[in-house]
């Protein structure tokens, strides 16, 4: 059912609130209107752009009502609300999934091939809103997607960066950031509310008063303040008629700009106050698991939180609302430290401005959050200087050192005489400098805190947070991540999409389990042909646009072997460029035979932080080492390396669905979780992946004859470390890896230069911080087998089938399910 059902609130129109029809006519009829009088041009005047504002717009317009209804029930009805508080979401395009959402696809299509016009160009007009950085935002983009699904209500809090995640070029094969600019066009899926617009504070500093109870109080006397203007997305279900909302602010001076430093001429000084002001929203930091321990981040932060607390509480909620009753309405999920500043905050609504007593205040405070880490790197911890945070936010740092002082009592009363552990404890670090450690907030603030795959989960409550584990066992929990099948399998593949559904029926979409049902069909010679058929047409497509976006021209019957993820030197992308180099040295050195190797595609796809010296040097060593490859004529159609540039979800739907093997090539213990490696199987790639993260789950799910595991587990890694890694024993005792680093260090793929590739070659065989070395051979032999299995076309086929088929538990909607039952205890509707 797409659309409104009667409207529950009297706010809504009298009558029923009626989209166009689903119809062909209805649909040109809602488009050309949108045309005329929205975008206020003829068909026959109108630009691309204009046509595709006019597309998106009318498919909003059948998700209208859904959205009214949505938002009036999730204000008048007594549910608890999931806010989802994230610094960033990685949204992908809008108008497939909207479509996809209403059933509209074949309508639309139809009615603009009616209009002369190719929806195709339109969906291609549409630039993604790259509101972030890599898989945590992308899994909060899964998650609203899965909430809205299960008809779970939810907002999702964010902030509305002017310019998201910058676009990648190559220039001489160094990478090089150009702005994103998203909005330069229009969005046609948000709506801004300037009338709703909050007040910020920062600065100032605070004072003491008595209240006419003779309570002795605080206020907070900020120094400069912002505003607040939120923008509204729609998170539409999958054809149930809910459509959430996503809540993203962005930030506006107060004052304009001063009229009479205008007037005499002084530009720059009289829109001072704008532009900083403004500069909050401006753009999302494109950091990867560091912290960023800049000012700016700070203001964001904090930004949004007090905006989306403030909404919440003062919009979403009645007016005469009893707050003590606020865990029963709220649920605050924290995405990761960013936003865990919230803690402090509704503690200063709570006792400031509400006049809470403390006790009171903070027994509803630790009730309302819950938190996830996303991380295992200890120097990816946000920490937050105590001189900073008091500058910025006089108010919260009292109230940090109040909770802190509170929790540490505590502890030495459970721990008596254990000062030690009290020290460790504290959510204030003093060294190298006294700075406030975001993760022991948010743990001692929250409800429960959990990992986002079993083997992170439990290293969390070992390693990361081993004293509040013990100190607090039943608070911490797992949820493994999930991607949304929506997206990534419907939209992404659609030819994989309708093979599943003639087969089995449609109800995976939603019940993503019901792929077990395609098991059975593992060993059916035809449907292993249609198979195979789907990914080869899913691989033309991807060369296709290769060939038009990059210039690529690749062989149309190599194995597809794709890496694409954020650059970081944990996730190893030079371990995977080692061993091109070393099936590339093989041939050329004579070692192996050409028609002796199993002829492979490589496919990269990777931004680095700009700041990150060492990953910008591996990106153009990468292409350093395509250009070579590509234009060697001994390999020629045998080893070919992709790098297009500018990796993103848009390209990530169309390299997904081709890709024959996935890899997932982290040192043990450092990925938390991974995502893409979920959307590769249920896209019927095999992974070869070491026992990381949530590769741990799914090598459990789809069986060791279906997963090529190599490397060293996390303890085994433990205890070299602990003995002493020393990564030239590895380069002098493997004949192998010393001719394959030997080539590149020779200069070979640098034009001879061999400092070009001294950096890298020098990191790797001195310090070697992730174990490259360590792992190269085990790697190399997984990649033998890889090739064994390959060779057998029907064994690979049935394999892909079996990791589909068994992969199901990577929906996001059982991770929504999981924080359901284990975090936030509320249920979906019937
Ligand atoms: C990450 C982890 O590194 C991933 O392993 C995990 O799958 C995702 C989602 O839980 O979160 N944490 C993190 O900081 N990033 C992750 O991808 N980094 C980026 O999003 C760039």
């Amino acid at each position: 059912r797409v659309g409104p059902t009667l409207p529950v609130s009297s706010e809504l129109a009298a009558g029923p609130v009626e989209p166009p029809a689903s119809t062909v006519e209805g649909f040109i009829e809602a488009f050309l209107r949108e045309l005329n009088y929205g975008q206020g041009v003829l068909l026959s005047r109108s630009t691309i752009n204009d046509q595709y504002l006019a597309l998106a717009r009318t498919v909003r317009e059948y998700l209208m009502a859904g959205w009214l209804e949505t938002g009036a029930l999730r204000r008048e009805g007594d549910r608890k609300i999931v806010g989802y508080l994230s610094a960033e979401y990685l949204l992908g395009r809008q108008l497939g999934n909207a479509l996809l959402a209403t059933n509209l696809q074949d309508i639309a299509e139809e009615a603009m091939r009616r209009c002369g016009i190719d929806i195709a160009a339109l969906r291609a007009q549409e630039i993604e809103p790259g509101l972030g950085n890599g898989g945590l935002g992308r899994l909060a983009a899964c998650f609203v997607d899965s909430l809205a699904t299960m008809d779970v209500p939810c907002i999702g809090y964010g902030i509305r960066y002017e310019y998201g995640i910058f676009r990648q070029t190559f220039e001489n094969g160094r990478q090089v950031e150009v702005p994103d600019s998203w909005l330069a066009l229009g969005s046609p899926w948000e709506f801004p509310h300037p009338e709703r617009q909050v007040r910020v504070d920062f600065g100032g500093h605070t004072e003491k008063w008595t209240d006419d109870q003779g309570r002795e109080r605080t206020r907070w006397v900020p120094g400069w303040n912002v505003l607040g203007i939120p923008y509204h997305h729609m998170v539409p279900g999958f054809r149930n008629g809910t459509v959430n909302t996503l809540r993203l602010w962005s930030a506006k001076a107060t004052q304009a700009f001063d009229l009479q430093i205008f007037n005499s001429g002084d530009y720059a000084t009289a829109v001072r106050a704008q532009t900083f002001a403004e500069n909050i929203s401006k753009v999302l930091y494109p950091e990867d698991s560091t912290p960023q321990g800049k000012e700016l981040r700070l203001q964001q932060q904090y930004f949004f939180v007090a905006c989306s607390l403030h909404d919440f509480i003062a919009n979403t909620l009645p007016k005469d609302f009893d707050l003590r009753q606020l865990p029963e309405r709220i649920i605050f999920q924290l995405n990761d430290t960013h936003p865990v500043i919230a803690i402090p905050e509704l503690m200063r609504i709570l006792v400031d401005i509400k006049g809470f007593d403390w006790d009171e205040a903070w027994d509803i405070t630790r009730r309302c959050f819950a938190y996830t880490c996303h991380t295992l790197l200890p120097e990816a911890l946000e920490v937050w200087s105590v001189e900073l945070l008091g500058r910025l936010l006089p108010r919260h740092l009292e109230i940090i050192y109040q909770i802190n002082e509170l929790f540490l009592e505590e502890v030495r009363q459970a721990f008596p005489g254990d000062e030690m552990r009290a020290r460790r404890m504290s959510i204030i670090a003093e060294h190298p400098e006294r700075s406030v450690r975001m993760a022991y907030l948010a743990t001692i603030g929250s409800a429960k805190v959990n990992g986002v795959a079993e083997l992170q989960s439990q290293l969390l409550r070992d390693k990361v947070l081993p004293d509040f584990s013990e100190y607090e066992p039943a608070k911490f929990t797992n949820v493994t991540n999930g991607v949304t099948p929506r997206r990534f399998i419907y939209l992404a593949n659609r030819r994989l999409s309708n093979l599943i559904t003639d087969t089995i029926g449609s109800e995976w979409v939603t019940d993503l389990d019901r792929l077990r049902e395609l098991e059975p069909y593992a060993d059916d010679a035809g449907f292993r042909a249609e198979f195979a058929a789907v990914k080869q047409a899913n691989k033309e497509r991807l060369f296709r646009l290769l060939s038009v976006r990059d210039g690529l021209e690749l062989p149309q019957h190599a194995m597809l072997d794709v890496l694409v993820k954020r650059l970081h030197e944990y996730k190893r992308q030079t371990l995977k460029l080692l061993h091109i180099v070393s099936l590339y040295e093989d041939v050329i050195s004579g070692t192996v035979a050409i028609d002796q190797v199993v002829p492979r595609t490589f496919i990269f796809g990777a931004k680095a932080a700009p700041g990150y010296h060492l990953a910008k040097e591996i990106i153009f060593l990468i292409n350093s080492v395509a250009a070579t490859i590509n234009a060697d004529e001994r390999v020629k159609g045998v080893l070919s390396v992709a790098f297009p540039a500018n990796y993103n979800v848009t390209l990530a739907e169309k390299i997904i669905p081709a890709a024959d093997l996935s890899e997932q090539i982290s040192l043990a213990g450092k990925e938390a979780s991974g995502t893409g490696n979920m959307k590769f199987a249920l896209n019927g790639a095999l992974t070869i992946g070491t026992d990381d993260g949530a590769n741990v789950e799914i090598r459990q799910l789809v069986g060791d004859d279906n997963f090529f595991l190599f490397g060293m587990t996390e303890p085994e890694v433990e205890a070299l470390h602990a003995r002493g890694y020393n990564p030239a024993e590895y380069y002098e005792s493997n004949d192998k890896l010393q001719r394959t680093i030997n080539l590149i260090a020779s200069g070979h793929f640098t034009d001879g230069d061999r400092a070009l590739s001294a950096q890298v070659v020098d990191n790797l065989v001195t310090q070697d911080p992730f174990m490259v070395l360590a792992d190269f051979q085990s790697y190399l032999d997984a990649q033998a087998r890889v090739d064994a299995a390959y060779r057998d076309p029907e064994r690979w086929t049935r394999s892909a089938i079996l990791n589909v088929a068994r992969s199901g538990f990577f929906s996001s909607d059982r991770s929504m399910r999981d924080y359901l039952d284990r975090i936030w205890l509320s249920s979906p509707v019937e």
